[in-house]
């Protein structure tokens, strides 16, 4: 297991913005002991959403999944820590929030708000190269 610094990119998503959650958030990603490399308010071009999202391109719910991200501002984070990447997946919790544990940001603050499944939130990459791409595009 490696001890070395990562980093991740996390959106907190426009419900999230719309929700007032964002400060909500990054308590949550300061007290697990993650540091804070960038943050920015954006509201992003539509094919930067749809590059961001690239591997979900052609399934039914690419598209509410684009207008949803296009819908208000996005707070992006660039953030820091050992294992940083599986850690904030562990903190957000699983896709759908009805049923993503409490405990975690989409099970306690997200929930199926007629039937929106992409209102869960928050993003983070998934893997090393996940993270590098996503943070060149939303940050370089
Ligand atoms: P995650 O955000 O947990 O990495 P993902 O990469 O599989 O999930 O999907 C990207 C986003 O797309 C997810 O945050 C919400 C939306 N989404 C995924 N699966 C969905 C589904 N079956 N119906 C509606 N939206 C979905
Ligand atoms: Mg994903």
């Amino acid at each position: 297991m490696s001890t070395q610094i990562e980093e991740t990119l996390v959106l907190v998503k426009p419900d999230g913005v719309a929700r007032n959650l964002s400060g909500e958030i990054l308590r949550r990603i300061e007290a697990k002991g993650y540091s804070l490399v960038d943050v920015k308010l954006v509201e992003p071009d539509r094919s930067l959403l749809v590059e961001h999202y690239a591997e979900h391109e052609g399934k039914p719910f690419f598209e509410p999944l684009v207008e949803f991200m296009e819908s208000g501002a996005i707070l992006a984070l660039r953030i820091a820590g050992e294992r940083v990447i599986d850690g904030f997946r562990a903190l957000a919790g699983t896709t759908d929030p009805t049923t993503a544990a409490p405990g975690t940001i989409r099970g306690d603050l997200g929930r199926d708000w007629g039937g929106k499944v992409q209102q869960n939130l928050v993003h983070g990459s998934d893997s090393a190269e996940s993270a590098a791409r996503e943070l060149a595009l939303w940050f370089d």
